[in-house]
C-alpha cells in the first residue's frame, strides 16, 4: 500500500482539476494577450477563474487578486515591495514577523535585514502561537508591515488572525499573511480578517504546481517584483499561465465546497492517527487538536530521529516528513520545535504528518500499525534512547 501523508508540503492534483485544465495546453492555448481568437478563447475561462479566487476567499470585486507562480513569489513581492515603497521611499524602517515563518519570509527578512532593515521576529508560545499583546508591543511609527501567518505549515497550529488584522487596522500598520496552509483546509475570510495582503499557492490545495497568488486590498499600492509588459494591469508582468490559472480557481471552488468534509471526516482521520500515536509511551503532540488546522499533526517521538523513522515508513509506502519539505535535505533540527523552546536533540525527533480529503480510512489504519511498529523497533535498537531527554520546553 502507498500512503501519502505529506500534503502540507503538496496535494494531488483533483482529477476534476485536471479535467478543466486539459483544453488549455493543446486546443485553447493562444496568448491571452493576443488580438485573435487564439488569444481570446481562453478569456472567459480565466474570467471564471478569477471568480472562483475572489469568492473562495471573499475578496470585494474592487480587491485586486495577482496571480504568481507560487507562495514564494508572492510573499517575496509583499516584503520586497513594501520595502521599496515604505522603507526606501518613505519614512519607515521596521517590518515584524514571527520566529515560526515558512522561510520565505524569514530569508526575505534576513535578505531585508543586509540592508539595513530593522525586522522583529516575534515570539512563539508553547504550541507555537503568537501571543497577540507581544505585537501590540513591538509595533512603533517606524513599523512598515507586519507579516504572520495564518496557520503553520509544521504544527497546523491557527494563528489569532482575526485580531492581528485589528490590531494592525487601528495602529495603521499593513498586514500581510501567508495563507498557504489555511487556505481549502479551514474558512478564510480576508474581509473579517482585516487583512491588507495574502499570499496562496494553488498546490497545497489540490490545484497545479507553477502557480499562486496574492490579494491585495483594495487602493493599496506595492511596487511590482517583476517589470514587464502589461500583464495584471501592469502589477506582475509575464505570460499568463493559462492551465495553471483554470486549474487554480477550480481548486479554490472544490476547496470551499469541501470545508466541511476537511472539518468533519479529515479532522475524524487525524484525530483517530493523533489519538492511536497518544497511545504510544513518550510522544509529544505539538499544539491543541482544536486549535489547528483539520490535517496535521507534528510529534515528537522520544529517543527516534526524524530521519529514521521516515525512512522506516518511507520503506513501508508511507511519506511523511521531518517538517518544512524546503528544509528537509538540510538534517537540522526542527526551526519550529526549537522555537517553541524544545532541546535540540528533541527537535531532531520531529515528525509530520499531514493528510487530505483523498486520505482513506484504510491508509490511516495501515499508518497506525506501520507506526507502533515502527517506534518499537528503532527504539529497540537505538543507542540514545535510554538516554534520551525527557520532553522539556523552556518556555511553558
Ligand atoms: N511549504 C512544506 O513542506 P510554495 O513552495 O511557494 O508553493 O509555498 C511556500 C510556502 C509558503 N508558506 C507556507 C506556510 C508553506 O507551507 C509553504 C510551502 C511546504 O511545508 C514546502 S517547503
Amino acid at each position: 500500500m502507498r500512503v501519502y501523508l505529506d500534503n502540507n508540503a503538496t496535494t494531488i492534483v483533483d482529477p476534476h482539476v485536471f479535467e478543466d485544465m486539459v483544453p488549455y495546453f493543446c486546443q485553447m492555448y493562444g496568448n491571452p494577450n493576443s488580438l485573435h481568437q487564439f488569444g481570446s478563447e481562453s478569456h472567459p475561462a480565466l474570467r471564471k477563474a478569477m471568480d472562483q479566487l475572489y469568492t473562495g476567499i471573499n475578496a470585494r470585486d474592487e480587491d485586486d487578486i495577482v496571480v504568481t507562480s507560487c507562495a514564494t513569489e508572492s510573499i517575496n513581492w509583499v516584503i520586497k515591495g513594501i520595502y521599496f515603497d515604505k522603507i526606501v521611499n518613505g519614512d519607515k524602517n521596521h517590518i515584524i514577523v514571527s520566529e515560526v515563518e515558512h522561510p520565505a519570509v524569514i530569508s526575505a527578512c534576513k535578505f531585508l535585514e543586509g540592508l539595513g532593515v530593522n525586522v522583529t521576529y516575534l515570539p512563539v508560545n508553547s504550541d507555537g502561537v503568537v501571543e497577540v499583546h507581544t505585537l501590540r508591543d513591538f509595533i512603533t511609527d517606524k513599523t512598515a508591515l507586519v507579516s504572520i501567518m495564518w496557520a503553520n505549515n509544521e504544527t497546523g497550529m491557527i494563528f489569532p488572525i482575526e485580531e492581528i488584522g485589528a490590531i494592525c487596522k487601528e495602529k495603521g500598520v499593513l498586514f500581510h499573511t501567508d495563507g498557504v496552509q489555511a487556505v481549502g483546509k479551514i474558512p478564510v475570510d480576508v474581509q473579517k480578517a482585516n487583512v491588507d495582503f495574502m499570499s496562496f499557492s494553488a498546490h497545497k490545495f489540490h490545484g497545479p504546481k507553477g502557480v499562486g497568488g496574492l490579494y491585495i486590498r483594495a487602493g493599496l499600492t506595492l511596487s511590482p517584483l517583476f517589470h514587464g509588459g502589461e500583464h495584471m494591469g501592469g502589477r506582475r508582468s509575464g505570460t499568463l499561465n493559462v492551465p495553471g490559472i483554470v486549474g487554480m480557481g477550480k481548486a479554490m471552488e472544490l476547496a470551499v465546497e469541501n470545508l466541511d468534509f476537511e472539518k468533519n471526516n479529515v479532522m475524524r482521520l487525524r484525530n483517530k492517527l493523533e489519538d492511536a500515536i497518544e497511545l504510544i509511551p513518550e510522544t509529544i503532540i505539538i499544539g491543541t487538536k482544536e486549535q489547528r488546522v483539520p490535517n496535521t499533526i507534528l510529534v515528537s517521538v522520544k529517543g527516534i530521529e526524524g530521519e529514521a523513522m521516515l525512512w522506516d515508513l518511507n520503506k513501508n509506502g508511507i511519506a511523511a516528513s521531518t517538517g518544512s519539505a524546503c528544509a528537509s535535505e538540510a538534517l537540522e533540527s526542527n526551526p519550529v520545535m526549537e522555537a517553541i523552546g524544545a532541546e535540540a536533540d528533541l527537535a531532531h525527533t520531529a515528525l509530520r504528518l499531514s493528510l487530505s480529503r483523498f486520505t482513506t480510512e484504510e491508509e490511516i489504519d495501515f499508518t497506525i500499525e506501520v507506526l507502533k511498529n515502527a517506534v518499537t523497533r528503532l527504539r529497540a535498537i537505538s543507542s540514545t534512547y535510554a538516554y534520551a531527554p525527557e520532553w522539556h520546553v523552556s518556555k511553558l
